[in-house]
């Protein structure tokens, strides 16, 4: 039905919107079922599927610094924390960095080191915060020494 009075069209329209945002909010907070959904691109030197496949004794391989993996979501998606799976082959000096993309590239976690044992760490949630973004890209900033070789099992990141 056509609302003609202003007056009484601002309080339906807070309404709808209040709707709008709780219902959109609900629906793309990230899981990790959906994270494992996307086929991973990317330019690792080995098996960039591994990272988000389920698996944990799958590892996905990086030889270079600024190498990395991207998933990308069909729609924009809320991440808060990650989680990670590491491999023994690796010595402890390689490092990742995890990036959001908005519209352009931002670092959301830095300085993550990589590891050394065949388990995952906790799940953490950067210092960066809560963001809504439609890609996320692991970079290796520091190729493991021990191969040389960067390696990961698995990545989980979700709201
Ligand atoms: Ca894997």
């Amino acid at each position: 039905m056509p609302i003609s009075n202003p007056s009484d069209a601002s309080p339906l329209i807070a309404i709808h919107k209040a709707d709008r945002d709780a219902h959109h909010l609900g629906e793309i907070e990230l899981t990790v079922p959906h994270f494992q959904s996307v086929t991973v691109t990317g330019d690792f030197q080995l098996q960039k599927e591994n990272l988000n496949d389920n698996n944990t004794a799958t590892d996905a391989r990086a030889n270079g610094i600024n190498q990395y993996v991207e998933v990308k979501f069909y729609l924009p998606v809320l991440i808060k924390q990650y989680r990670h799976f590491g491999e023994v082959a690796m010595n402890g000096t390689g490092r990742w960095k995890i990036q959001y993309f908005d519209g352009e590239w931002h670092d959301w976690e830095t300085g993550m080191l990589i590891r050394t044992t065949a388990d995952w760490s906790a799940w953490i949630e950067p210092a960066a915060g809560v963001k809504l973004c439609s890609r996320v890209r692991l970079v290796c900033t520091a190729v493991d020494t021990a191969v040389p070789q960067s390696r990961i099992m698995e990545l989980e990141i979700k709201y």
